[in-house]
């Protein structure tokens, strides 16, 4: 893995962060690639129950690299299928539950990173956007796809058609953001919320994260199904007996993760 990206494990928490300052941490085939990579390792630790993706403190990602893609033919975008390939949707499939701490700029290929997390914690400085109208292209990660999700059409057809940016008070008001910080206290708090995540049952939180996933991929019954379903196999976990059985001792539960 290069150093354009960062590990630190806290606890159960695998903590990355986006190191390339020069270049505002713009996302090329290298950061992707050591992303993809660092998910990986965390995903296949045992130890790890949450995620935490950040960046620096004046920006989280300022979009894909400019640089890196600005002499692509259509062809070549086409036959690499551009986004898909090379590490740049590893986030989308993790099935470990992730937090994007936000401070900064979170600006296209940034920002839809950021919705590509399970939820987005954002300190007051940050800046959320889809500017690539500005450069004569368009959202290609889900910009115009989970941003009305998140957000609803009008203020997703706002940023996508106007390039201006949401501050962090606009994007928590409207649905992007779940927790607004202090910068100061942004990624202690976002470690505190992720260890306390990463205490529960991880086979439970993943099936949580994959009911709530369900409910932007099916109707309402088909999701009220897989979540019942879901429901019930919890009752074949370890996890689930302790946890009840701690209730009832009124004790603290000790999870094991099976
Ligand atoms: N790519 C490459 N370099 C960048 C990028 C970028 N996206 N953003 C900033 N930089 C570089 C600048 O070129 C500059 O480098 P240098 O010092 O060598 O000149 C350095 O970072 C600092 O930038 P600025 O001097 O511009 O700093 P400011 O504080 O004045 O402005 C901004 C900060 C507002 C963030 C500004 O840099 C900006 O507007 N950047 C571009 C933002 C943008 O348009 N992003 C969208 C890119 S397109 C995209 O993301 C398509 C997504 C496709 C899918 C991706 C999947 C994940």
């Amino acid at each position: 893995m290069t150093d354009s990206v960062l590990t630190e494990t806290h606890g159960r928490v695998g903590l990355i962060r986006f190191n390339r300052p020069e270049a505002m941490n713009a996302l090329n085939a290298d950061v992707v690639a050591a992303l993809a990579a660092a998910i990986d390792d965390f995903e296949a630790n045992p130890d790890i129950g949450c995620l935490v993706l950040t960046g620096s403190d004046t920006v989280f990602a300022a979009g894909a690299d400019i640089g890196f893609m600005k002499d692509f033919s259509y062809l070549h975008a086409y036959r690499t299928d551009f986004v898909t390939t090379g590490g740049w949707e590893r986030l989308k499939t993790t099935r470990k539950p992730v937090i994007a701490a936000v401070a900064g700029f979170a600006l296209g290929g940034g920002c839809e990173l950021a919705m590509m997390c399970d939820m987005i914690f954002a300190a007051d400085t940050a800046k959320f956007g889809q500017p690539e109208i500005r450069l004569g292209t368009m959202p290609g990660a889900g910009g115009t796809q989970r941003l009305p999700r998140a957000v609803g059409k009008a203020k997703a057809m706002d940023l996508c058609l106007s390039a201006r940016m949401m501050d962090a008070a606009e994007a928590e008001r409207a649905g992007l953001v779940a927790r607004l910080y202090p910068a100061a206290q942004l990624l202690e708090e976002t470690l505190k919320a992720a260890q306390t995540i990463a205490g529960f049952s991880l086979p439970v939180t993943m099936m949580i994260k994959e009911s709530v996933n369900r409910a932007f991929e099916s109707s309402l019954n088909e999701g009220l199904l897989f979540e019942r379903r879901v429901f019930h196999a919890t009752f074949t976990l370890d996890d689930q007996r302790e946890g009840m059985q701690a209730f009832a001792d009124k004790r603290k539960p000790v999870f094991r993760h099976q």
